[in-house]
């Protein structure tokens, strides 16, 4: 018996992921395969909504251990629901954001990698994660509205896309470069790595 398959899009910030995102939605529906987005962190939710001032609110302080906590309980928040959708559901999870940004952007501050991990552990590993990647970070800090949330600094982002790299070698991760492509041709690479997954993948889910 197959179950419908986790997809995570991950990458730095303004990378176009909310964007392709959607588009990857789209292209699930007309394949007549059933899905949902979750987005993390999900501000919606109570932890979501600390998480959001958290980001917004320059002056809101956490420890850099609270705020990497909260990520993460934000993500156990949903969990239950994650596992219904892919089991009971048959329903595939798009996923914009997920553990392993949680690592890279603690990692980046300077938090232990393997502490930033623990909390995470338990968690479904997605069935094939995109990143979106780009040669030159500097790049992203042109787009509009760069700059207005926490993390938008040129020099944290290259903190953040070094811890990233360190998930390259897991298994299904793909690296999609977006410098100098148009929506459409992301788009399209996208697809072609995801396609093969969506008519089910083999029912064991694994854990982090
Ligand atoms: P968005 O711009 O995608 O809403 O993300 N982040 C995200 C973390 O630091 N830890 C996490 O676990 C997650 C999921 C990345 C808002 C910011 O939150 C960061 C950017």
């Amino acid at each position: 018996m197959a179950r419908a398959p986790l997809i995570a899009i991950e990458g730095l910030d303004r990378t176009g992921k909310t964007t392709q995102t959607s588009k990857l939605l789209s292209h699930l529906t007309s394949s007549k395969v059933k899905n949902r987005l979750i987005k993390f962190p999900d501000r919606t939710t109570p932890i979501g909504q600390l998480i959001n001032k958290y980001l917004t609110d320059k002056q809101f302080e956490l420890s850099d251990q609270s705020a990497h906590l909260l990520f993460s309980a934000n993500r156990w928040e949903l969990y239950t629901e994650i596992i219904n959708s892919l089991t009971k559901e048959s329903t595939a999870v798009v996923l914009d954001r997920y553990v392993y940004s949680g690592v890279a952007y603690s990692a980046a501050k300077g938090l232990d990698f393997q502490w930033c991990l623990n909390p995470d552990v338990g968690m479904p590993k997605p069935d094939v994660t995109i990143f979106l990647k780009l040669k030159d970070s500097k790049a992203t800090s042109k787009r509009e509205g760069y700059g207005d949330e926490r993390y938008e600094v040129v020099e944290f982002q290259d903190k953040v896309r070094f811890q990233f790299e360190k998930f390259e070698n897991e298994s299904n991760w793909h690296d999609i470069y977006v410098d100098g492509k148009g929506i459409e041709e992301v788009e399209r690479e996208i697809w072609s790595v995801i396609e093969p997954y969506i008519n089910g993948v083999e029912e064991d889910l694994h854990k982090f």
